[in-house]
């Protein structure tokens, strides 16, 4: 009897979610605090071009993320064709094919020459054994990604860099708040950009910034994003529009207060995954760097077709069935997209690994306002797509 109502209530369980879960929720303050600061920009009547809410939360930022410099944009992706320009870089340079769009597409509108190189099969960044085989006369620099806040080999990055004089540029889109033994991550290379997508861990709705460490590349990005203007009389070179709003700016004065604690759930939460799938054969969860402190922005699942019974795919479209809408971040390949396919170092023999985790990994629902529950039965409904061997 008591068995038949266990297994009842199981059952219900596994039934689909009410509402939809989403593979991220934006983080969202209390509004009744973000209208007070509303209050004060309307009162100021400055909505945008450097003003005091762009300005505190450009400190702030500076010590949250323990790095000299940071330079606030209206969104990562103009911030990355900026920092492209802001160290003049041209001809070719090296970047991954397991990312978002932006990445590639930042150098194709700097008239750069993306070349793709593999990735390392486990952290999935850039494998820094395999960039000096890509470098040619023409390569001017690297950019390589964060997946997932995962730091990349930043000291040998760093060192191949800098035998070839090549200049390094970090999409750190993932990595807000991420350290290395105790270094904010946007302290390596020589720029770094980060995204403040609603879907980030910490965010502006839209936004992005740069972080550098170099006091003389402040300047130039500065005019860089606001047209060039230097002053009312002079225009000193070809910028762009990449400021961010005062809206913008008061939203994540407001997010950055509550992020400490939404961290921690996240941190929470990625526990529960890893406890509920520790011995479910087939899956793995990306694991966490000895001496990084993470930022819980993703929580990444590789499906091995062979050991789980059922593909990557498929277990995505049965998700889809319990209202659980997980994500195939990064599929498929730039190297794929029909703009870049003709390039040589695109072509899929060039990119084993990056052409296998294509095809394995699947983002998991991860946001603060998951409940523990919530997790412990996306978890269960995972296991029952498990299909044994020969079953
Ligand atoms: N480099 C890398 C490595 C990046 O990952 C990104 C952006 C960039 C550069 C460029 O930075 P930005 O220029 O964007 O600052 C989302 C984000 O839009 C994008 O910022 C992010 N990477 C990428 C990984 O994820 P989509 O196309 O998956 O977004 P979307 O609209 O499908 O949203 C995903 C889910 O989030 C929705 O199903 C529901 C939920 N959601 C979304 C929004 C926009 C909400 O609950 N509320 C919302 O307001 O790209």
């Amino acid at each position: 009897m008591e068995s038949t109502v266990m297994s009842m209530a199981y059952k219900t369980y596994l039934k689909p979610f009410d509402e939809p879960i989403y593979i991220a929720r934006p983080l969202l303050p209390d509004l009744a605090d973000v209208t007070r600061q509303l209050q004060e920009v309307w009162n100021s009547q400055w909505l945008t071009n450097n003003g005091p809410k762009h300005q505190a939360l450009e400190q702030a930022l500076q010590s949250t993320l323990l790095v000299p410099h940071v330079s606030l944009f209206n969104n990562g992706t103009i911030a990355l064709v900026v920092a492209c320009r802001s160290l003049r870089l041209s001809g070719e340079v090296i970047t991954t094919p397991f990312t978002f769009p932006a990445t590639s597409h930042v150098l194709t509108w700097n008239n750069i020459k993306p070349i793709f190189c593999d990735i390392d099969p486990v952290t999935m960044n850039l494998d820094a054994d395999k960039i000096e085989s890509q470098i040619t006369p023409g390569t001017t620099g690297i950019l390589p990604v964060h997946v997932y806040g995962t730091p990349c080999d930043v000291g040998r990055i760093q060192e191949i860099a800098d035998r070839y004089g090549l200049k390094v540029i970090y999409d750190a889109a993932h990595a807000f708040g991420v350290e290395v033994n105790g270094t904010g991550v946007g302290n390596f290379g020589d720029v770094s950009m980060m995204s403040f997508h609603a879907t980030k861990t910490f965010h502006t709705a839209e936004g992005g910034a740069l972080l550098y460490r170099d006091s003389h590349l402040r300047e130039r990005i500065e005019f860089l994003k606001n047209f060039g203007i230097k002053n009312e009389e002079e225009v000193v070179m070809p910028g762009i529009n990449g400021k961010m709003n005062e809206i913008q700016a008061v939203i994540g004065l407001e997010v950055l207060k509550c992020l400490a604690k939404d961290t921690s759930v996240r941190q929470d939460l990625v526990g529960i995954y890893r406890a509920c799938l520790a011995d479910v054969e087939g899956v793995t969860l990306l694991p966490e760097p000895p001496g990084v402190k993470g930022n819980y922005q993703y929580s990444v699942l590789r499906v091995n077709p062979r050991d789980f019974g059922c593909s990557r795919d498929e277990v995505q479209a049965q998700f889809r069935k319990y209202n659980v809408f997980t994500r195939k971040y990064f599929y498929p390949l730039c190297s794929d997209y029909p703009c870049y396919r003709h390039i040589p170092s695109a072509s899929p023999a060039n990119l084993p690994v990056a052409q296998q985790v294509v095809k394995e990994v699947l983002c998991l629902p991860l946001y603060g306002k998951l409940t523990p529950d919530d997790v412990e039965r996306i978890c269960a409904i995972l296991k029952t797509f498990r299909r044994k061997r020969g079953a």
